[in-house]
This record gives structure tokens, sequence and C-alpha cells, in this order.
């Protein structure tokens, strides 16, 4: 399905041995790369060097909610190279960085009003982790040293993000290198109480008083910053309990801790909303973003703060920096002028109502699997969704990777993950494509069991 016959395919006349891939199996990938060597994209497909064409099952890596080669975002990008290409980020600024910073802001929860570029969702964690101890620190409380993250928390690579991330994978080779002072949380994924709910779980929210217990361990004075995904995306879809956010935030406020929504995946459409904060009604103190800000045509992230902890550095000799942290290619014009093209189609499109429209259809759609062979929980809000898979006896991994594979050869990017495949298809896809992409899991499944 979605295949056709292979056209034009361009002879692999290139060495794959150079390039260390990231988060990738390099030795499998190098013997068994077959549809696997993108060669162009456009909308909510790529074609690979083979001629085959797949369906973008996760928006690139959650990032492409507008589908590839968005004719706007590709006008304004030559029309921004044309006029200026780079300007320097420190001392100096050009005023359309400064009209994106207010347009995020005026996207974001009231009170939420300032914004600090970076370029990726990890550089814009540690820099959250960063502004969180030095607002602390500069309003007197520099005892405030601690951070408070999730068991299976994914919060980028930088050495905050791992410190506070829950992943063990990503963590256990450099102990020595996290910071120090961090808790974590108990992931809010149980299965006996809320396998294959649709949305939200009910069951769940007490998991949250996890962070009394820590507050009474080291006392409210020595920690800084809680930070959590509002949905976990890179752990496989997990939803929070309905209760559980309000109840961190109430937490958060009684003990004069910041509050960090790591939104990198859910910000800018995924959750039908600007923000899950706005979907959940959970305002939290900052709002760290990237991906889907700019359509991942440039590489862009940030951390929106409120006017509390901006004000807090504010203060000493105006001619003196204020905070010692930036980018050579924060705000870089480039990015900035992708992210005013897709927050010009976001608004113009109604994006988020067709994103709450289609999350209906998916949540049909991929509950439907419920019953298939050896499926172990089925999850999804907004448009994201995932399946846990039983994994083959004494091989974990390989059947979501059987999964994967079979779904290349029905015309199928998927995303895998242990055994949990997930999906987050782009916000332009058709409620047909949507049926399609979870015919073809189910029919990778049959196939693979
Ligand atoms: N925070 C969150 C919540 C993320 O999801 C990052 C930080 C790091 O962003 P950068 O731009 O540094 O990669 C992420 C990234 C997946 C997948 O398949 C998820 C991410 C990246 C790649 C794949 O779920 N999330
Ligand atoms: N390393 C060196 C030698 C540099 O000069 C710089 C920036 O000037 C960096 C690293 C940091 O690079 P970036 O600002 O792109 O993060």
């Amino acid at each position: 399905m979605n295949e056709i016959a292979p056209k034009n395919v361009q002879a692999l006349d290139v060495n794959l041995e150079a390039y260390w891939m990231p988060f990738s199996h390099n030795r499998y990938f190098k013997r068994h790369h077959e549809r696997r060597l993108l060669a162009s994209a456009k909308g909510a497909y790529y074609t690979t060097v083979e001629g085959h064409r797949l369906f973008d099952c996760l928006s690139g890596l959650w990032c492409i909610g507008l589908g590839h080669g968005h004719p706007r975002i590709a006008a304004a990008l030559k029309a921004q190279f044309e006029t200026m290409d780079y300007s320097p980020a420190f001392q100096m600024g050009s005023p359309e960085t400064f009209r994106l910073a207010a347009r995020i802001a005026g996207m974001a929860p009231a009170g939420l009003d300032h914004v600090f570029f970076v370029n990726s969702g990890s550089e814009a964690v540690d820099t959250a982790l960063k502004i969180a101890l030095a607002y602390h620190r500069v309003r007197g409380e520099a005892g405030r040293i601690r951070f408070v993250g999730r068991e299976r928390g994914y919060h980028g690579v930088g050495f905050g993000g791992i410190s506070v991330g829950g992943m063990v994978a990503n963590r256990k080779m450099f102990p020595s290198a996290q910071l120090v002072g961090v808790d974590h949380l108990p992931h809010t994924q149980n299965l006996a109480e809320m396998a294959f709910s649709r949305g939200q779980p009910k069951w769940g929210a007490h998991l949250a008083d996890d962070l009394a217990r820590i507050v009474a361990l080291h006392d409210a004075s020595t920690i800084a910053a809680v930070v959590v995904e509002p949905m976990q995306g890179s752990a496989g879809v997990i939803v929070p309990p309905v209760g559980y956010l309000e109840r961190l935030r109430e937490l958060c406020t009684q003990h004069g801790i910041l509050l960090v929504f790591d939104e990198v995946i859910t910000g800018f459409g995924r959750m039908g909303a600007a923000f899950a904060a706005e979907r959940f009604g959970v305002v939290p103190d900052m709002i760290v973003f990237a991906k889907g800000v700019n359509n991942g045509a440039v590489p862009l992230g940030g951390v929106i703060v409120r006017k509390e902890i901006y004000d807090a550095f504010m203060t000493g000799p105006e001619h003196l920096v204020e905070f010692f942290h930036g980018y050579t290619y924060s705000g870089h014009p480039m990015a900035v002028a992708a992210a005013h093209a897709t927050l010009d189609v976001l608004a113009e499109e109604g994006t988020f109502a067709r994103v709450r429209a289609l999350e209906r259809v998916l949540e049909d759609a991929m509950h439907s699997l419920k019953g298939e062979p050896g499926i172990l929980d089925i999850r999804n809000l907004g448009l994201a969704a995932a399946v846990d898979l039983e994994p083959i006896a004494g091989q974990p991994g390989v059947r979501a990777l059987k999964v994967f594979e079979q779904g290349l050869r029905e015309g199928q990017l998927l995303r895998f993950t242990g055994d949990t495949i997930a999906v987050g298809p782009p916000f332009i896809s058709t409620e047909q494509e949507l049926a399609r992409m979870v015919d073809g899991i189910r029919a990778a499944i049959r196939a693979t069991r």
C-alpha cells in the first residue's frame, strides 16, 4: 500500500561507513538499509532512494506537523536568506527575532511572557535548568540546587537533560557527569490499572504525591525545579492521569518550586492546542519548546518564562550582561523566518481544531487494534498514540523492529523504541490516511507475530 513502482532509482553510490548515526543500530543499518535511505519528501510522504513512497507516521521525529516542503515556509526561507542570512546573537538583534518572541509569548498561557531562544530541545532543557538555578540565586535562595525529574522522562541528551531524564540507557554510561541532587518521580504507567485507556487514564493522580515525599526528605528550600513532559513522548506516549499535573502544580506552588513543562513534542499543535499547558489547564513557570515551532525546517528551540523570572534577572547596572548564557545561533534569522511562516499557517488554517477532530479518528482507529495478537497496551492523546507489543521471549526489541520493517514494505515509516510502536502523524493527514496507517500497523503486527 502507498507503494509506487520504483522509478528513477538512484544507484546508491555512497560509502555508509564514515557516518556515525545518532540513536541508531549503525552496523545493522549499514547492512539492512533497503527502504531506509530517504531521497525526498513532500507533504505527508517520503520517497526512498529506491523510489518507494512512505507515509510519515511520526511527522519526521515529531516535528513536521504541517508536512514536508510547505510552500509558505520555503518562500519565507528563501526571502530571509536573500535579505539577511545571519545576524550575531549577542549584543545585536533582528526585529524578526523580537517579533517572534512576542508572538510565542502571546500563544503561551497568561503570565509566561519572555522567550529565550536556542537550537534544539536538548539545549532548551539545559537552558531551563540554568535559568532555574540562577533565578533562585539572584533572589537570594542559592540553596535551591536540587531538581526533580521523572522515570522514563526524556529531556534530550545534554548533561542536564540526562540528569533529570529517566531513561536508563541514556544515563548509565555517564554517572559521574550528571547533576548532583536529582530525584525522580515514579512514571505513571501501570498496566493493571490503566491498560487500553482512551485519552487520560482516570487512575494515577496520587503518583504526583511522591513530590511531597521528596520535599519532606530534602526540604523545599533545597529544590529548584520539577521538570516533566506533560505527556511523555519518547517513552511511548505515556499520558498523564486526570488530576496528576494539577497536583504537581499545587505542590510546586506550595513549596516555591518552579514547575517546568518540557513541551518539545507537545507544543505547537500536537495536543490540539498551542501547548499541553493549555489543553490540560495547568500553567507551569517555564515551557521548553523546539521541533514544531518552525515545522522542523531549521533547528530552533526555546524556553518561555514567567515575567517574575525574567524580572528577577533585570537588576544591577544596565550596561552589564544579566545572564551568562546563549548560543551562536540563538534566534537564527533562518529559524525565525521558518517559525513565522509556521505560526501563520497554524493560525490561518485552523490547525489546532483540525488536530482535535483527527484525534478522535486516530483514537478509534488505534484502539481497534485491541485483540490483535500480543498487544499489551494502546494509548493515545492529541495526534499521538502508541502500542506496546509483547516482546519475543529472550529477544527484547525484535518484535517492534520486525513490525517497523514490515511497515516499510507496506509504505509506512513507523517509529519503534523497545517493543513499542509510536505514531504522531502530520496534522495535514486525512482521515483516510490515518485509517490506512492503522490498517498497515495491523497487517504488520499480524505478519510478525
Ligand atoms: N525534550 C523532549 C520532551 C523531547 O521529546 C528533547 C527534549 C530533545 O530535543 P532535541 O532537539 O535535542 O532532540 C526531545 C526530543 C522519538 C523521538 O522517537 C523523540 C525526540 C527526539 C527524537 C526521537 O520519540 N525527542
Ligand atoms: N567551541 C568554540 C571553540 C567556540 O568558539 C564556540 C562558540 O563561539 C562554541 C564551542 C559554542 O558554539 P555554539 O555557540 O554554536 O553553541
